[in-house]
């Protein structure tokens, strides 16, 4: 692939949709294709293209592709397209190596046919999927463990489909659960019982930590793609409902939290915000749970709404539609927690919406797409309490302040620009007993830059980053790649959590950094742990720390 175009990449993971059939009608006009060819390039399509072009091709971070124009186009200006990309930022699939000339050409033939359309998934597909492994009443009554579970840590091994639950006092392996594809996020109940875990097949597994062993007690597939997953966190509500958003079918469903029973399903189609045209495919990205308000915030890609969700009433559900910007992606509250900051990474802004009054206090214009994670809080020491976002398209993390009541001169600006080591960054992390605020780059093309992190002196800002060469230290003696990704506080706020990132087949591991000195204090590797990504401790994404 184009190592210049590594937000491309990036956003080029889909899964296959494997096991799901389709059949396709060939279309009397486009190139013909056997079955057997139609299914080959589906597979690609969904593995490839899907992220970008959308599964119904209608377009999204990139251009449309549905027959109407591709036919057009013809076969050679396809190819050419496919072989060898565009500066528009579309990858040059044959000569990376990724696609041979023959899958160029089946690819060239398969997007000028009529795209299949994936099947939907309702309640009774839901349903069928259900499994209440350990029912509530046969659960423990009490902690039956002797683990310190605020400071466990929830490891995605991405390749394998299981979680490792890690302890963070001794840095052992618990337990390793089998989940769903891929998992992509972990979140807790409000009570810091249950994790919830989602994979991108959209499979959701409950794990109770209280039992002595903390395993799987109920699984739910929510659709065929997801990516997030949330829990109920006002007051009067804890523990009682949990949400997961899909890709496909585009649409979220609100489940009982105990069982994962799903209650409601509501669906994602609808008008886009700035040209108000319907969209057929618009996906769930990123869900928190409001602190002031019985809602869910859920934040809709493709028409850039927000959704707050009410869920007092389940049964008469009133929804309060925002208006943001496209395409929302992932975000995360300021310190006060009434502020939710999500990024609209195609507008290169981000979006502020008052949970408390429930609506948009601001667009504010940031770097080349952003990509906070869930950002990093801190207060700075001119402009007051701040909330960062660094970025995938450059080198910058943007500085916004969000104190409107002590600094409203400040409030809703970007009030700084640090300068990290390159774009490629995903997430950005501090921790409020911190004075460190620590930058990843996992998708730069530059392995020393996409090995290390860059820490800035929070109590410093103009000073340059310390570059801390994480892979290097955790001593790993194979040619992975070593991608370093997500720094993650343990619960005391003392220690940093990163992934060393490789493929299945070479080995990954942990390393945990000491945030005062900025060393190495310990490498978590075991044969188990393939491919880990995110890892998530449960204090601080139980209380929303970060
Ligand atoms: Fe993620 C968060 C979607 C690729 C690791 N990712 C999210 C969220 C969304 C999302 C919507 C926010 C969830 C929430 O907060 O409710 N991610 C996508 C994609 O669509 C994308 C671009 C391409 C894809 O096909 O999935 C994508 N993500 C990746 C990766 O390649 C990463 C690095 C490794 C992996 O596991 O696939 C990855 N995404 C993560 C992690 C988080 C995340 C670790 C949570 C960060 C946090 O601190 O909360």
């Amino acid at each position: 692939k184009d190592v210049s175009k590594p937000e491309v990449n990036y956003q080029a993971g889909g899964s296959s949709l494997q096991g799901v059939e389709m059949h396709q009608d060939i279309n009397p006009k486009a190139p013909p294709m056997t079955k057997a060819e139609f299914e080959k390039a589906r597979k690609i399509y969904f593995e490839r293209c899907a992220g970008c072009h959308g599964v119904l091709r209608k377009g999204a971070t990139g251009k449309p592709l549905t027959p109407d124009i591709t036919l057009e186009k013809g076969i050679p200006y396809l190819e050419t397209f496919i072989k060898y990309g565009s500066p528009a930022g579309m990858p040059n699939w044959g000569t990376s190596g990724e696609l041979t000339d023959e899958e160029v050409n089946l690819m060239a033939r398969y997007i000028q046919q009529t795209p299949p359309q994936p099947p939907e998934f309702g309640l009774a597909e839901m349903k069928a999927t259900w499994k209440v492994i350990v029912p509530p009443e046969k659960r423990p009554t009490k902690k039956m463990n002797n683990y310190n579970l605020d400071n466990l840590f929830s490891v995605t091994l991405r390749d394998v489909g299981r979680v490792a639950l890690i302890d963070g006092d001794t840095k052992k392996i618990i337990n390793i659960v089998p989940t769903g594809y891929a998992v992509h996020i972990s979140r807790l109940s409000a009570s810091g019982r249950y994790l919830y875990v989602i994979g991108r097949d959209a499979k959701i597994n409950m794990i109770d930590l209280w039992m002595e062993k903390p395993d799987n007690v109920a699984e739910i597939r929510i659709g065929l793609e997801a990516r997030s997953v949330e829990t109920s966190k006002f007051k009067g509500y804890e523990d009682k409902y949990a949400i997961a958003g899909s890709y496909w079918p585009p649409q979220y469903v609100i489940m009982d939290a105990d069982t994962l029973e799903p209650l409601k399903i509501v669906s994602t189609r609808g008008m886009t915000v700035d040209t108000q045209e319907y969209h057929p495919e618009p996906r769930v990205a990123s869900i928190v749970a409001s602190h002031f308000r019985p809602e869910f915030v859920v934040n809709i890609k493709e028409t850039g709404k927000t959704h707050l969700v009410d869920y007092s009433d389940i049964d008469n559900l009133k929804i309060t539609e925002i208006p943001l910007a496209r395409f929302l992606h992932d975000g995360g509250w300021d310190a006060s927690k009434r502020y939710f900051l999500v990024a609209a990474n195609k507008s290169n802004k981000i979006a502020v919406i008052d949970a408390k009054e429930g609506k948009r206090v601001a667009l504010i214009d940031v770097g080349n797409i952003p990509h906070p994670g869930r950002g990093a809080n801190f207060v700075d020491p001119k402009y007051g309490p701040v909330w960062a976002t660094g970025h995938l398209g450059d080198e910058t993390i943007a500085v916004i302040g969000t104190d409107p009541e002590k600094h409203p001169q400040y409030a809703w600006k970007v009030v700084r620009t640090l300068k990290g080591q390159g774009g490629g960054n995903l997430f950005i992390k501090t921790h409020p007993k911190s004075k460190h605020l620590y930058v990843d780059t996992p998708l730069n093309p530059d392995p020393k830059v996409s090995q290390s992190v860059a820490v800035f002196d929070l109590t410093n800002l103009d000073a340059p980053p310390k570059i801390l060469p994480i892979a290097e230290w955790a001593g790993l003696d194979d040619d992975g790649a070593k991608r370093v990704v997500q720094p993650e506080f343990n619960k005391d706020g003392d220690e940093v959590w990163f992934s060393v990132w490789s493929a299945k087949d070479k080995k990954s591991a942990i390393v945990v950094v000491d945030d005062k000195t900025l060393q190495p204090k310990a490498v978590i590797q075991d044969p188990a742990l393939i491919t880990p990504t995110g890892h998530f401790n449960v204090y601080n994404t139980q209380h929303d720390i970060y």
